[in-house]
């Protein structure tokens, strides 16, 4: 191997180390980019009035995500009649697409859970833990499914929405004629959900703190050759629901494009008669610096 080759490879191995083990000089040394969607601003707690929450009708909320995401929270301006409700994100088919189900298909309720609103009405949030792909989704309120039994309502009074939200942004299961329920678009206006998380630098993110480096590349070597229970969080970036050398080679190749260096503006060739004049020195100055 050329002297001046060891060089560039030693330099590059350097850098290659440098940025997986997430150092915070490297360039992959990126903070979590935090994302708080919100449809509504949040107005007074303690509202009285406001769109139902039953299980005749859902409301929800159509939010675009634009990169790989790590949801932790949903929430928003709610409060309780009685007993408990559910969140639910569904996936769409784009941005202003409804769900396609009577309320929903197995296929399209990417996370749920449960939980027990705040009484009176105030800013909520429960957890959700799911990592969702770039795409359209909704956030649904509701009750008389996933066990929950309960009835709430959300608030709209003094509060506006925050766009890209608008009136059409919100949908309703609702009841549309005796025994006939569908969903609609912007039945609803004003009131305040909100989806919590943080961007993901790709799919092999998978302690999703916004940089593909060494951590990630140890989740993947405690988890290889079993099955991917924790998805993302266990090293299968490829979501086929194990943990092996495909996972790594997603890992390998976004960490090194990660760790490339920035473009830098072409360096123009010299022209043929200057090589001639500089080619003897330039063999003299690497024979020196090879002794
Ligand atoms: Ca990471
Ligand atoms: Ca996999």
């Amino acid at each position: 191997m050329a002297y001046s080759t060891r060089l560039t490879m030693v330099a590059l191995l350097a850098t290659l180390a440098c940025g997986l083990t997430g150092s915070p000089t490297s360039r992959g040394a990126l903070r979590a980019a935090a994302l708080t969607l919100e449809s509504a601003t949040m107005g007074p707690a303690g509202q009285g009035s406001g769109s139902p929450l039953s299980a005749s009708q859902f409301v929800g909320w159509r939010f675009l995500l634009t990169k790989r995401t790590a949801i932790s929270q949903v929430g928003g301006h709610l409060g309780g009649v009685s007993g408990n409700l559910f969140a639910a994100i569904v996936s769409l088919s784009g941005a202003s697409a409804l769900p396609q189900g009577a309320p929903f298909t197995d296929a399209e309720v990417v996370a749920t859970t449960v939980f027990n609103p705040s009484l009176p009405t105030n800013d909520f949030r429960v957890a959700l833990p799911v990592v969702l792909n770039a795409g359209a989704y909704a956030l649904v309120f509701g009750s008389g499914k996933y066990n929950a039994a309960g009835a709430g309502l959300l608030p709209n009074g003094q509060q506006t929405n925050v766009a890209p939200t608008l009136q059409a942004s919100y949908i309703t299961w609702r009841q549309i004629l005796p025994g006939r329920y569908q969903w609609t678009a912007g039945s609803v206006n004003s009131v305040r959900l909100v989806v919590v998380g943080s961007e993901i630098a790709g799919a092999a993110d998978f302690n999703f703190d916004n940089q593909i480096n060494g951590a990630d590349l140890a989740i993947w070597r405690a988890n290889v050759g079993g099955p991917a229970t924790g998805g993302s969080a266990s090293g299968d970036a490829d979501l086929d629901g194990d943990v092996d050398g495909a996972d790594f080679m997603q890992w390998q190749r976004t960490a090194v494009a990660a760790l490339a260096p920035p473009p830098v503006a072409p360096v123009p060739e010299p022209d043929a008669s200057a090589l001639i004049v500089a080619g003897p020195l330039l063999a003299l100055r690497l024979r020196r610096r090879l002794r």
